[in-house]
Protein backbone atom coordinates (compact mmCIF):
# COMPACT_ATOMS: atom_id res chain seq x y z
CA UNK A 1 0.00 0.00 0.00
CA UNK A 2 0.93 3.64 0.48
CA UNK A 3 3.23 4.84 -2.77
CA UNK A 4 4.16 3.27 -5.43
CA UNK A 5 7.99 2.75 -6.01
CA UNK A 6 9.45 4.83 -8.69
CA UNK A 7 10.35 3.73 -12.13
CA UNK A 8 14.57 3.07 -11.69
CA UNK A 9 14.88 1.95 -15.51
CA UNK A 10 14.09 5.72 -16.55
CA UNK A 11 15.20 6.72 -19.79
CA UNK A 12 17.81 10.03 -20.22
CA UNK A 13 18.21 12.19 -23.14
CA UNK A 14 21.86 11.22 -23.13
CA UNK A 15 21.21 7.45 -23.00
CA UNK A 16 18.11 7.77 -25.71
CA UNK A 17 20.60 9.36 -27.94
CA UNK A 18 23.36 7.17 -27.45
CA UNK A 19 21.45 4.11 -28.35
CA UNK A 20 20.28 5.81 -31.35
CA UNK A 21 24.17 6.30 -32.29
CA UNK A 22 24.93 2.76 -30.85
CA UNK A 23 23.09 1.55 -33.93
CA UNK A 24 25.04 3.67 -36.46
CA UNK A 25 28.32 1.29 -34.97
CA UNK A 26 31.47 2.74 -36.29
CA UNK A 27 30.21 5.81 -37.99
CA UNK A 28 29.36 6.96 -34.82
CA UNK A 29 32.17 8.53 -32.67
CA UNK A 30 29.83 10.30 -29.69
CA UNK A 31 30.57 13.61 -30.55
CA UNK A 32 26.58 14.56 -31.56
CA UNK A 33 26.01 12.81 -28.07
CA UNK A 34 28.43 14.91 -26.13
CA UNK A 35 27.48 18.09 -28.28
CA UNK A 36 24.11 17.38 -27.39
CA UNK A 37 24.97 17.76 -24.03
CA UNK A 38 26.28 21.13 -23.86
CA UNK A 39 22.62 21.80 -25.44
CA UNK A 40 21.02 19.88 -22.37
CA UNK A 41 23.28 21.87 -20.29
CA UNK A 42 22.31 25.42 -21.73
CA UNK A 43 18.44 24.79 -21.88
CA UNK A 44 18.75 24.12 -18.30
CA UNK A 45 20.39 27.26 -17.40
CA UNK A 46 18.20 29.20 -19.61
CA UNK A 47 14.51 27.18 -18.20
CA UNK A 48 15.91 28.24 -14.31
CA UNK A 49 16.50 31.80 -15.32
CA UNK A 50 13.25 32.13 -17.23
CA UNK A 51 11.57 30.76 -14.09
CA UNK A 52 13.42 33.40 -11.86
CA UNK A 53 12.95 35.81 -14.71
CA UNK A 54 8.90 34.95 -13.63
CA UNK A 55 9.52 35.34 -9.89
CA UNK A 56 11.64 38.58 -9.86
CA UNK A 57 10.90 39.72 -12.82
CA UNK A 58 13.88 40.19 -14.73
CA UNK A 59 12.30 41.90 -17.20
CA UNK A 60 11.75 45.16 -14.67
CA UNK A 61 15.19 45.07 -13.69
CA UNK A 62 17.06 44.86 -16.81
CA UNK A 63 19.14 47.88 -17.37
CA UNK A 64 19.37 48.34 -13.15
CA UNK A 65 22.89 47.47 -11.54
CA UNK A 66 23.29 44.45 -9.75
CA UNK A 67 25.27 44.41 -6.30
CA UNK A 68 28.62 43.76 -8.64
CA UNK A 69 27.83 47.24 -10.60
CA UNK A 70 27.33 45.17 -13.56
CA UNK A 71 24.30 45.88 -15.31
CA UNK A 72 21.43 42.89 -15.34
CA UNK A 73 21.41 41.48 -18.86
CA UNK A 74 18.08 40.60 -20.31
CA UNK A 75 17.05 37.47 -20.76
CA UNK A 76 17.34 37.07 -24.51
CA UNK A 77 20.80 38.33 -24.26
CA UNK A 78 21.88 35.94 -21.26
CA UNK A 79 20.19 32.56 -22.90
CA UNK A 80 22.58 33.61 -26.21
CA UNK A 81 25.78 34.05 -23.89
CA UNK A 82 25.71 30.69 -22.16
CA UNK A 83 24.27 29.17 -25.28
CA UNK A 84 27.50 31.08 -27.00
CA UNK A 85 30.01 29.75 -24.36
CA UNK A 86 29.20 26.06 -23.83
CA UNK A 87 28.85 25.21 -27.31
CA UNK A 88 32.25 26.40 -27.69
CA UNK A 89 33.51 24.91 -25.34
CA UNK A 90 32.35 22.22 -26.03
CA UNK A 91 34.64 21.20 -28.37
CA UNK A 92 32.42 20.08 -30.88
CA UNK A 93 31.45 23.03 -32.64
CA UNK A 94 32.74 25.29 -35.86
CA UNK A 95 30.62 27.38 -36.72
CA UNK A 96 27.86 29.03 -34.48
CA UNK A 97 24.91 31.18 -35.91
CA UNK A 98 22.41 33.14 -33.36
CA UNK A 99 19.66 35.62 -34.27
CA UNK A 100 21.72 37.35 -31.61
CA UNK A 101 24.73 38.06 -33.40
CA UNK A 102 24.93 39.76 -36.58
CA UNK A 103 28.00 37.68 -37.59
CA UNK A 104 28.28 33.95 -37.76
CA UNK A 105 31.03 32.58 -35.13
CA UNK A 106 33.89 30.70 -36.68
CA UNK A 107 35.52 28.40 -33.63
CA UNK A 108 38.84 28.53 -33.94
CA UNK A 109 41.99 26.66 -32.18
CA UNK A 110 41.62 24.09 -29.57
CA UNK A 111 37.94 24.57 -29.22
CA UNK A 112 37.00 23.63 -33.26
CA UNK A 113 34.79 20.48 -33.46
CA UNK A 114 32.73 19.36 -36.44
CA UNK A 115 29.39 20.40 -36.19
CA UNK A 116 27.94 23.98 -36.42
CA UNK A 117 24.90 25.13 -34.60
CA UNK A 118 22.50 27.60 -35.79
CA UNK A 119 20.25 28.41 -33.06
CA UNK A 120 17.07 30.95 -31.75
CA UNK A 121 18.53 31.56 -28.04
CA UNK A 122 14.81 32.58 -26.86
CA UNK A 123 12.26 33.05 -29.44
CA UNK A 124 8.57 34.64 -28.68
CA UNK A 125 10.48 37.08 -26.48
CA UNK A 126 7.77 39.69 -26.99
CA UNK A 127 5.47 36.50 -24.73
CA UNK A 128 8.06 37.35 -21.76
CA UNK A 129 6.72 39.40 -19.97
CA UNK A 130 3.38 38.27 -19.78
CA UNK A 131 5.00 34.92 -18.28
CA UNK A 132 3.51 33.02 -21.71
CA UNK A 133 5.50 30.04 -22.99
CA UNK A 134 8.81 30.74 -25.09
CA UNK A 135 11.66 28.48 -26.75
CA UNK A 136 14.85 27.96 -27.52
CA UNK A 137 15.22 26.41 -31.41
CA UNK A 138 18.28 25.06 -32.85
CA UNK A 139 19.61 22.98 -36.09
CA UNK A 140 23.12 21.15 -36.50
CA UNK A 141 25.45 20.32 -39.34
CA UNK A 142 28.04 18.24 -39.92
CA UNK A 143 30.53 20.37 -41.71
CA UNK A 144 31.54 19.36 -45.43
CA UNK A 145 34.29 16.55 -46.20
CA UNK A 146 36.50 18.94 -46.89
CA UNK A 147 36.06 21.76 -44.85
CA UNK A 148 37.78 23.10 -41.55
CA UNK A 149 34.44 25.14 -40.45
CA UNK A 150 33.30 28.06 -42.75
CA UNK A 151 30.08 30.37 -43.84
CA UNK A 152 29.49 27.74 -46.33
CA UNK A 153 28.83 25.02 -43.58
CA UNK A 154 25.93 26.36 -42.64
CA UNK A 155 24.37 27.81 -45.88
CA UNK A 156 22.80 24.59 -46.76
CA UNK A 157 19.81 23.02 -47.48
CA UNK A 158 17.81 21.98 -44.23
CA UNK A 159 17.48 19.09 -45.62
CA UNK A 160 21.49 18.80 -44.42
CA UNK A 161 21.03 19.14 -41.11
CA UNK A 162 22.42 16.37 -38.81
CA UNK A 163 20.27 17.18 -36.12
CA UNK A 164 17.15 19.30 -35.01
CA UNK A 165 15.02 20.42 -31.90
CA UNK A 166 13.45 23.08 -29.69
CA UNK A 167 12.84 23.47 -26.26
CA UNK A 168 9.99 24.79 -24.47
CA UNK A 169 9.83 27.06 -21.36
CA UNK A 170 6.48 26.64 -20.08
CA UNK A 171 4.33 24.83 -17.40
CA UNK A 172 7.18 22.57 -17.64
CA UNK A 173 10.71 21.81 -19.69
CA UNK A 174 10.25 20.25 -22.78
CA UNK A 175 12.97 19.51 -25.43
CA UNK A 176 11.67 18.14 -28.65
CA UNK A 177 14.73 16.82 -31.21
CA UNK A 178 15.19 14.59 -34.01
CA UNK A 179 18.70 12.97 -35.04
CA UNK A 180 16.85 12.36 -38.41
CA UNK A 181 15.16 8.94 -37.29
CA UNK A 182 11.44 9.99 -35.52
CA UNK A 183 11.20 13.05 -33.13
CA UNK A 184 11.14 12.37 -29.48
CA UNK A 185 10.30 14.35 -26.49
CA UNK A 186 12.06 14.84 -23.35
CA UNK A 187 10.68 16.51 -19.94
CA UNK A 188 13.29 18.23 -17.35
CA UNK A 189 12.66 16.81 -14.44
CA UNK A 190 13.94 19.45 -12.28
CA UNK A 191 14.62 17.36 -9.43
CA UNK A 192 17.06 14.92 -11.00
CA UNK A 193 18.41 17.70 -13.18
CA UNK A 194 17.63 15.08 -16.24
CA UNK A 195 15.71 15.49 -19.79
CA UNK A 196 13.29 11.81 -19.59
CA UNK A 197 11.94 10.64 -22.38
CA UNK A 198 8.18 11.38 -22.10
CA UNK A 199 6.58 11.52 -25.81
CA UNK A 200 8.64 8.81 -27.59
CA UNK A 201 7.84 8.80 -31.76
CA UNK A 202 6.06 11.82 -32.08
CA UNK A 203 3.40 11.45 -35.06
CA UNK A 204 1.54 14.22 -36.53
CA UNK A 205 -2.17 13.51 -37.35
CA UNK A 206 -2.41 13.43 -40.78
CA UNK A 207 -5.49 16.05 -40.09
CA UNK A 208 -6.04 18.36 -37.12
CA UNK A 209 -8.91 20.60 -37.12
CA UNK A 210 -6.78 23.91 -35.65
CA UNK A 211 -5.45 26.32 -37.58
CA UNK A 212 -2.57 29.25 -36.10
CA UNK A 213 -1.48 32.59 -38.02
CA UNK A 214 -1.52 35.88 -37.01
CA UNK A 215 -5.01 37.39 -38.45
CA UNK A 216 -3.89 40.70 -37.57
CA UNK A 217 -2.27 40.74 -41.32
CA UNK A 218 -5.48 39.70 -43.03
CA UNK A 219 -5.42 43.16 -44.30
CA UNK A 220 -1.72 42.37 -46.28
CA UNK A 221 -2.59 38.72 -46.98
CA UNK A 222 -2.06 37.54 -50.52
CA UNK A 223 -5.14 35.76 -52.51
CA UNK A 224 -4.45 31.88 -51.73
CA UNK A 225 -4.06 32.59 -47.74
CA UNK A 226 -7.56 34.43 -47.52
CA UNK A 227 -8.69 31.48 -49.80
CA UNK A 228 -7.08 28.81 -47.67
CA UNK A 229 -8.67 30.92 -44.78
CA UNK A 230 -11.87 30.64 -45.64
CA UNK A 231 -12.43 27.65 -46.70
CA UNK A 232 -11.65 26.02 -43.09
CA UNK A 233 -13.68 28.74 -41.72
CA UNK A 234 -16.81 28.31 -43.72
CA UNK A 235 -16.57 24.75 -44.74
CA UNK A 236 -18.64 23.37 -47.77
CA UNK A 237 -19.19 20.24 -45.31
CA UNK A 238 -18.34 19.97 -41.56
CA UNK A 239 -16.82 22.02 -38.96
CA UNK A 240 -15.48 24.78 -38.73
CA UNK A 241 -11.73 25.17 -37.81
CA UNK A 242 -10.73 26.32 -34.12
CA UNK A 243 -7.86 29.00 -33.96
CA UNK A 244 -5.11 28.84 -31.86
CA UNK A 245 -2.38 30.96 -32.10
CA UNK A 246 0.04 32.11 -29.01
CA UNK A 247 2.70 33.94 -31.17
CA UNK A 248 5.66 32.03 -29.45
CA UNK A 249 6.37 29.29 -32.32
CA UNK A 250 7.99 26.83 -30.31
CA UNK A 251 4.59 26.90 -28.29
CA UNK A 252 2.37 27.11 -31.27
CA UNK A 253 4.41 24.49 -33.43
CA UNK A 254 4.74 22.09 -30.25
CA UNK A 255 0.65 22.19 -30.13
CA UNK A 256 1.14 21.57 -33.93
CA UNK A 257 3.10 18.17 -33.47
CA UNK A 258 0.64 16.51 -30.76
CA UNK A 259 -2.61 17.78 -31.82
CA UNK A 260 -1.92 17.96 -35.84
CA UNK A 261 -3.56 21.16 -37.72
CA UNK A 262 -1.98 23.63 -39.39
CA UNK A 263 0.92 26.45 -38.08
CA UNK A 264 1.07 29.20 -41.14
CA UNK A 265 3.52 32.63 -41.44
CA UNK A 266 3.53 33.78 -44.83
CA UNK A 267 4.34 35.89 -46.81
CA UNK A 268 2.02 39.08 -47.48
CA UNK A 269 2.16 42.94 -48.66
CA UNK A 270 4.24 44.05 -45.37
CA UNK A 271 6.43 41.33 -45.19
CA UNK A 272 7.63 40.00 -48.37
CA UNK A 273 9.25 37.29 -47.44
CA UNK A 274 6.93 36.21 -43.94
CA UNK A 275 8.74 36.85 -40.51
CA UNK A 276 10.17 33.54 -39.72
CA UNK A 277 14.51 33.29 -40.13
CA UNK A 278 15.17 30.49 -42.60
CA UNK A 279 18.11 28.76 -40.67
CA UNK A 280 16.91 28.36 -37.06
CA UNK A 281 13.53 29.03 -36.94
CA UNK A 282 12.10 27.83 -40.32
CA UNK A 283 14.72 24.72 -41.01
CA UNK A 284 14.36 23.05 -37.12
CA UNK A 285 10.99 23.49 -37.02
CA UNK A 286 10.76 21.99 -40.54
CA UNK A 287 12.64 19.22 -40.05
CA UNK A 288 10.72 17.94 -37.09
CA UNK A 289 7.51 18.12 -38.61
CA UNK A 290 8.86 15.91 -41.65
CA UNK A 291 10.24 13.65 -39.54
CA UNK A 292 7.08 13.62 -37.20
CA UNK A 293 5.32 12.82 -40.79
CA UNK A 294 4.40 16.34 -41.36
CA UNK A 295 4.46 18.81 -44.00
CA UNK A 296 6.07 22.45 -44.38
CA UNK A 297 6.42 24.24 -47.03
CA UNK A 298 6.60 27.91 -48.00
CA UNK A 299 3.13 27.40 -50.07
CA UNK A 300 5.97 26.99 -53.27
CA UNK A 301 8.52 24.79 -52.26
CA UNK A 302 9.14 22.48 -49.65
CA UNK A 303 11.41 24.54 -47.11
CA UNK A 304 14.16 21.85 -46.47
CA UNK A 305 15.21 22.43 -50.03
CA UNK A 306 15.62 26.11 -49.50
CA UNK A 307 19.44 27.13 -50.12
CA UNK A 308 20.74 29.70 -47.89
CA UNK A 309 22.48 32.93 -49.08
CA UNK A 310 22.30 34.46 -45.93
CA UNK A 311 22.46 33.42 -42.28
CA UNK A 312 19.75 35.66 -41.00
CA UNK A 313 17.52 35.69 -44.08
CA UNK A 314 13.59 35.11 -43.75
CA UNK A 315 10.72 32.56 -45.65
CA UNK A 316 7.21 31.84 -45.77
CA UNK A 317 6.34 28.78 -43.69
CA UNK A 318 3.18 26.71 -43.38
CA UNK A 319 4.00 23.26 -41.63
CA UNK A 320 1.49 20.84 -39.75
CA UNK A 321 -0.53 17.37 -40.46
CA UNK A 322 -0.20 16.39 -44.24
CA UNK A 323 -3.54 16.68 -45.52
CA UNK A 324 -4.16 20.08 -44.19
CA UNK A 325 -0.61 21.62 -45.57
CA UNK A 326 -1.89 19.77 -48.85
CA UNK A 327 -4.69 21.90 -49.11
CA UNK A 328 -3.14 25.28 -48.79
CA UNK A 329 -0.75 23.96 -51.54
CA UNK A 330 -3.55 23.48 -53.35
CA UNK A 331 -4.83 27.43 -53.60
CA UNK A 332 -1.19 28.28 -54.44
CA UNK A 333 -1.60 25.88 -57.51
CA UNK A 334 -4.56 27.07 -58.60
CA UNK A 335 -2.93 30.76 -58.12
CA UNK A 336 -0.15 29.84 -60.66
P1 LIG B 1 11.25 36.83 -32.32
O1 LIG B 1 12.38 36.00 -32.85
O2 LIG B 1 11.49 38.30 -32.42
O3 LIG B 1 10.82 36.39 -30.95
O4 LIG B 1 10.02 36.59 -33.34
C1 LIG B 1 9.65 35.30 -33.68
C2 LIG B 1 8.26 35.03 -33.19
C3 LIG B 1 7.85 33.61 -33.35
O5 LIG B 1 8.07 32.90 -32.16
C4 LIG B 1 6.38 33.72 -33.63
O6 LIG B 1 5.92 32.61 -34.38
C5 LIG B 1 6.27 35.00 -34.38
O7 LIG B 1 7.37 35.77 -34.01
C6 LIG B 1 5.03 35.77 -34.07
O8 LIG B 1 5.01 36.92 -34.82
P2 LIG B 1 3.78 37.93 -34.80
O9 LIG B 1 3.83 38.62 -33.48
O10 LIG B 1 4.02 38.85 -35.95
O11 LIG B 1 2.52 37.13 -34.98
MG1 LIG C 1 13.11 34.31 -33.07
Amino acid sequence: SGEEAPNTDIITLTRHVLNDQFHLGSLATGDLTLLLTAIQTTSKFIATNVRKARLINLVGLAGETNVQGEEQKKLDVLSNDIMVSQLRASGKTAVLVSEELEDAIIVEGRYKGKYCVVFDPLDGSSNIDAGVNIGTIFGIYHIQPDSKGELSDVLRPGSQMVAAGYVMYGSSCNLVMSTGHGVNGYTLDASLGEFILTHPDIRIPSRGKIYSINEGNAAYYYEPVTKYLNSIKFPATGKPYSARYIGSMVADVHRTLLYGGIFCYPDDKKSKSGKLRLLYEAFPMAYLTEQAGGVATTGRMRILDIVPKGIHERCPVFLGSKEDVQDVVKFYQAEA
